[in-house]
């Protein structure tokens, strides 16, 4: 068997002049993503190297109050990443290095559902990389472009010359801004992160509100008992999430979060504008937030007025561990 070893400097530069903003390597034998190995052998099982990278969205876009035009640009970052994994993918097979890459989010495997559907944690191999550190919001933060970033994972057969290691220090700064922001109480200064509350709401559009949506029109007896699960609006959002993509109900965690250095100066200039600008706008934008029937999000969601609260029934039952 052949033992490829590349070069670390021109494997970056290629994915750079792809498009890619940040890049680092790590080896399959890294302690640190030991979680992550057996997922990254179903996926490519000659994988001996792990090429972690990042591409920056436009903030201006996912800070809008607009969220449809944040969602877009959230989207369209993601396709860039897959078309960068491509491009790298395919000018390392010139050079005689084979690879896969993994989906930057959707689709992931749903023979797997209720379980875990996706095989490879792009925030646990970019922290091991070097790209950056989880902040309390659970995203990776960069030390420049901080949340508003897209990451991807490429998986090769070839050991690279010299491999990256996690930061020293991450870049969250404690402000505290995203807990504050969070309308269902998924991320909290004393608690664990919820998954199940962000998802309820977040991706009301997603899996577990599509359930919700069918469940609606098989169980309702008439139009006015439909009507008080999936409002005209929301049927409206439910038809644009599927002929589109998904509209994201959220996100507010990475639009507040003032790490990396483009946006820390602007934030520690000004806290007051900072929170006029960029925090009142989502705190205050009336809004459904969803929450699971008898949940700590019901009452978080509910102290706050510019949100009307709707409740979905918790028939998705799933241990998380
Ligand atoms: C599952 C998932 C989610 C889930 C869970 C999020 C989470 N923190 O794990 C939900 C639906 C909540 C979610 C929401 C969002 N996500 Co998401 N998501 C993923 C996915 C597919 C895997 C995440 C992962 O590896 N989690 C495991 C570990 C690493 O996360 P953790 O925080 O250390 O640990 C928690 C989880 O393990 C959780 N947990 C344990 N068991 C289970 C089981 C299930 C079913 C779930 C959901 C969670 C869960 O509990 C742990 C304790 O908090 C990745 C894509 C990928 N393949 O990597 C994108 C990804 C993490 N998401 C991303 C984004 C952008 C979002 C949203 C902003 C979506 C949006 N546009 O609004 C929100 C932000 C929510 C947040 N603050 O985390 C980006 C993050 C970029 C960054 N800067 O880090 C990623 C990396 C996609 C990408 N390629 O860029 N996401
Ligand atoms: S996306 Fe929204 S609900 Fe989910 S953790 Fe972030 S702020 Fe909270
Ligand atoms: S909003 Fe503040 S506390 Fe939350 S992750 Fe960003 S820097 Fe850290």
């Amino acid at each position: 068997m052949s033992h490829k070893v590349i070069s670390s400097i021109e494997v970056k530069n290629m994915c750079l002049e792809a498009g890619a903003d940040a890049v680092g390597i790590i080896d399959i034998e890294r302690k640190g993503i030991a979680t992550e190995r057996a997922g990254i052998e179903r996926v490519y099982p000659k994988t001996k190297s792990i090429i972690a990278f990042m591409r920056a969205a436009n903030r201006e876009n996912v800070i809008s109050e607009a969220r449809y035009v944040a969602n877009d640009e959230l989207h369209r970052t993601g396709d860039e990443v897959t078309q960068i994994s491509r491009c790298v993918i395919r000018q390392l097979n010139r050079s005689g290095v084979r690879g896969a890459y993994v989906n930057e989010s959707w689709p992931m495997d749903m023979n797997r559902w209720p379980g875990k559907l996706w095989d490879v944690s792009h925030k646990t191999i970019a922290v091991e990389a070097g790209l950056g550190h989880m902040g309390l919001n659970r995203l990776v933060l960069h030390p420049e472009y901080g949340s508003c970033i897209s990451l991807n994972s490429l998986l090769i057969d070839a050991e690279v010359d010299d491999y990256d290691h996690p930061l020293e220090k991450g870049p969250c700064i404690e402000c505290k801004l995203c807990a504050a922001i969070c309308p269902t109480g998924a991320i909290s200064i004393d608690k664990p992160f919820d998954p199940m509350a962000c998802m309820t709401h977040c991706y009301r559009e997603n899996m577990i509100g599509f359930q919700d949506w069918i469940d609606a029109m098989i169980s309702s007896t008439s139009m006015d008992e439909y009507l008080n699960r999936f409002r005209q609006d929301e049927t409206a959002s439910m038809w644009q999430s599927l002929s589109f993509k998904i509209q994201w109900k959220c996100g507010y965690c990475m639009a507040v979060c003032p790490a990396g250095s483009d946006v820390s100066d602007q934030f520690l200039r000004s806290r007051k504008l900072y929170m006029d600008d960029i925090f009142k706008p989502l705190k205050e934008r009336k809004e459904p937030v969803y929450v699971l029937q008898g949940s700590p999000s019901e009452k978080i969601a509910a102290k706050n007025k510019a949100k009307k609260v709707r409740v979905v029934k918790p028939f998705i039952k799933r241990p998380i561990s």
